[in-house]
């Protein structure tokens, strides 16, 4: 019996008692509209290979291969492999891969012209402590900013690129570095459920449009405190065979990072954008 139980008051949902290898569309139909009221779903008690999950990550949108070319799976690009490739010939611990998305909060692909709509992993290997992740709602990050700052920032679009102002492209091949900022709203309405949020990432802002220098420096601080609400967050403990996809138009998340870098911690991640005829360009 499928059973559906949300996490937090804001964001998180859990699926349990499905198996996502025969799940039909009025099966699915539900499943979707879990994640869309709640941001983050957890599907608990997978058994997938390559080409089931890459299966069920479609049911979402067109699943896009990721820039970060050196991690994509040898024989499939569309999945990249999260922990595997930690330690360099000279037995060091490489921190891109190991720290990789544990250096703030953020939301991915803000740096595309058309971010990824979802990002969903498949947990293959679990640690015996830590390696959570974290996420955050960013619609109850939008509820938290003062009126003056809504009306500032209504109508008004944020320049986001890889690496953002600290510029950290190590995981990015040399050609694929240095592209130009994408544009977005940072109040947009959700195009599926309406509803308004925060669309903001520290790691890869570089500034707000329009505003002096001075001003937009202002802006992101007052955003980056404000855009995790405590009864916005949803922290997953993970458990092999897990399925978790969030959606990044209206959530952040980040890696909480702090796992015995000699266990293995590994994941199937598949990045996730709209179907090109139903995607709205803005
Ligand atoms: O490994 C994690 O917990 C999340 C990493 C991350 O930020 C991502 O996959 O986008
Ligand atoms: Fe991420």
């Amino acid at each position: 019996m499928v059973q559906i139980r949300r996490m937090g008051p804001q964001i998180g949902v859990e699926v349990s008692g499905v198996d996502l290898r025969s799940l039909d569309d009025a099966g699915f139909a539900p499943i979707y509209h879990a994640w869309l009221d709640h941001g983050v779903m957890v599907v608990t008690g997978q058994e997938l290979s390559i080409e089931a999950f890459l299966a069920y990550s479609r049911r979402f949108g067109a699943v896009s291969p990721h820039p970060s070319k050196s991690t994509r799976h040898p024989d499939q690009p569309e999945i990249t492999v999260l922990g595997v490739g930690k330690f360099q010939p000279d037995g060091t611990l490489n921190q891109a891969i190991y720290r990789r998305g544990a250096e703030g909060w953020h939301t991915d692909g803000a740096y595309d012209v058309v971010p990824f709509k979802a990002t969903q992993l498949y947990s293959l290997a679990v640690p015996d402590t830590g390696g959570d992740t974290l996420f955050a709602s960013g619609h109850a990050a939008y509820d938290a900013m003062p009126d003056r700052l809504k009306h500032r920032l209504e109508g008004v679009a944020g320049a986001f690129t890889y690496g953002g102002r600290r510029q950290s492209q190590a995981l990015l091949n040399p050609e694929d570095r240095d592209r130009p900022p994408a544009m977005h709203p940072i109040i947009p309405r959700h195009v599926e459920t309406g509803r308004k949020s925060l669309y903001f990432d520290p790691g890869k802002i570089l500034f707000i449009h329009g505003a002096e220098k001075a001003e937009s420096d202002d802006l992101i601080d007052e955003l980056t405190t404000l855009m995790i609400q405590p009864d916005g967050e949803y922290r997953h403990k993970w458990r092999v065979g897990d399925v978790v996809i969030w959606d990044n138009r209206c959530c952040y998340h980040k890696a909480a990072g702090d796992y015995p870098p000699d266990q293995d911690r590994i994941h199937w991640r598949t990045s996730i954008k709209d179907w090109p005829e139903s995607r709205v360009e803005h």
